[in-house]
């Protein structure tokens, strides 16, 4: 037994330190830790894509689902564990998932290209690739199934993270809406080119689905940006708002390792960790050097995991609030018995846009070796609230002119921001470092998702390495609907 403590109070991290065998001590362990435990896979993983009903707001919603094996959101890996999965589609209707960040051969990676069609109703299709370990998450690629909250976490353990004596805490991020994703895209587009006087820049934000946007911010300076294209009727957190909030049981004074993903197809969010101090350690599954924040910008698709040492029993709410709005959602962490009371659903004021403030000051520990580029492909993001349309360099999805890189080329890819709304590029089959943020140079996070703020300019670079075909888009799902894609092509592939 351990000197000064109780042994009610005996925690993980005094077991571990005692070198005492963790045999018997479950019931000490909260329950999520306890189902945290390795538990190796030596077969195939079934995912199955199906279709659920989810109660939002108190009314029903017909929406999809990815479940894993232990009928569990999602997968969860190993380490050392290879991405084996047979994905079975039972959503009634095509589908085709991708590996968001992951690194498979590209014929794995879950776009529907001529090569890799999606999988039709009732079809199985295979997957063996080696995954990288951090936060991922897998998503619909076909039409606006994504929308429908067709993704899931997809979670690959590190040998490191089985020896941290931490919780780990999922917390994925949606937006929802009562309306399917083809009228909430006809309501963006309906009015396409027909309004006599088309509004300046930044002051679309007559479109709006609903009343009460607040789509368009005033920068202080003049500039309107236009924010939130939708209003959504609700915003998830792990499927549930605030209204009805996940409490997630915690240790007194122990450490959760959060793992932040932003799974909304067009809402971007400031996590605000409360009386929290978090230690954000990776972005988009890539190590970066401990930066210590309490509100962090999550731009659609990224991930950032965030250590937090609990000060002591809580309840700490966890709250992500939508930028330009005062809208939140969020989850709970709290020890057994420590009361939860009711969360305002939202925040006093208006959440600030989501900005490259935390960007700047992140900093890989894995950094692209010292090289000049041999290739630096320039893209123009352009695009309008009315007419609603969004492209790269004039090119509208899927007429575009694919930008060519040849393996063992380091590449630069310079984006040019020209509208007033941010865009969340990502790049797929690469994970790339951002070099330069406005022209400053930066050596900043190794990820897979960067937000290319209004106006604003972001390079990244990446060694390439990784020959096929990959999307590389807007993650905002409704710019990528109308137009906002285009390719990055290795030579030679058919
Ligand atoms: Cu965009």
């Amino acid at each position: 037994m351990i000197e000064n403590e109780k042994p009610t109070l005996l925690t993980r991290r005094h077991i571990l330190a005692s070198g005492v065998a963790m045999t018997g001590m479950i019931p000490f362990l909260p329950i999520a830790r306890a189902a945290a435990a390795p538990e190796p896979h030596t077969a195939k993983l079934r995912l199955t894509a199906d279709t659920r009903t989810l109660g939002v707001n108190g009314k029903p919603a017909q929406v999809f689902g990815l479940s894993g094996p232990n009928g569990k959101p999602g997968i969860t890996l190993s380490p050392g564990e290879r991405f084996h999965v047979d994905l079975v589609n039972r959503a009634g209707t095509s589908t085709i998932i991708h590996w968001h960040g992951q690194l498979p051969p590209w014929r794995q990676d879950g776009f529907p290209w001529p090569q890799t069609p999606p999988i039709p109703a009732g079809d199985t299709r295979s997957y063996d690739y080696t995954p990288i370990a951090g936060t991922y998450w897998m998503h619909s690629h076909q039409g606006m199934q994504e929308q429908s909250l067709m993704t899931a976490p997809l979670i690959v353990h590190s040998a490191e993270d089985m020896r941290a004596d931490q919780q780990e805490v999922v917390l994925m991020l949606h937006d929802f809406s009562f309306h399917t994703p083809d009228e909430l895209l006809a309501g963006l587009t309906k009015s396409n080119g027909s309004q006599s006087a088309m509004p300046e820049r930044g002051t679309g934000n007559n479109m709006k689905m609903g009343s009460g946007s607040m789509g368009a911010m005033n920068m202080g300076s003049g500039m309107a940006v236009d924010l939130n294209d939708i209003d959504y009727d609700a915003f998830l957190a792990n499927d549930r708002t605030l209204a009805d909030p996940e409490v997630i049981r915690t240790e007194p004074g122990g450490r959760v390792q959060l793992r932040l993903i932003n799974a909304a197809s067009a809402t971007q969010f400031w996590v605000d960790l409360g009386a929290l101090a978090g230690t954000v350690v990776a972005a988009d599954g890539h190590p970066v050097r401990p930066a210590r924040s309490t509100r962090l910008p999550l731009a659609i698709a990224q991930r950032l995991d965030v250590l937090i040492d609990l000060p002591g029993t809580g309840p700490y709410p966890i709250f992500a609030q939508v930028e330009g709005k005062r809208a939140r959602t969020g989850i709970v962490l709290a020890a057994s018995g420590a009361s939860v009371s009711r969360l305002a659903a939202e925040a006093g004021e208006n959440a600030a846009p989501v900005d490259l403030s935390l960007e700047r000051r992140l900093e890989t520990v894995t950094p692209l070796a010292p090289r000049a580029p041999d290739v630096t492909h320039r893209v123009i993001l352009e695009g309008s609230m009315a007419p609603y349309a969004w492209s790269l360099n004039g090119e509208y999805w899927p007429k575009v002119t694919p930008l060519m890189i040849a393996t063992g080329q380091r590449v630069a890819i310079e984006m040019l921001n020209h509208t007033m709304m941010p865009h969340p590029m990502h790049l797929h089959g690469h994970a790339f470092q951002v070099v330069a943020i406005d022209g400053s140079p930066l050596a900043g996070a190794v990820r897979d998702t960067v937000l290319v703020p209004p106006m604003g300019s972001v390079t990244i670079a990446f060694d390439a390495d990784n020959p096929g075909r990959w999307a590389f888009h807007c993650h905002n799902l409704y710019h990528m609907m109308t137009g906002m894609m285009t390719e990055v092509r290795y030579p030679g592939i058919i």
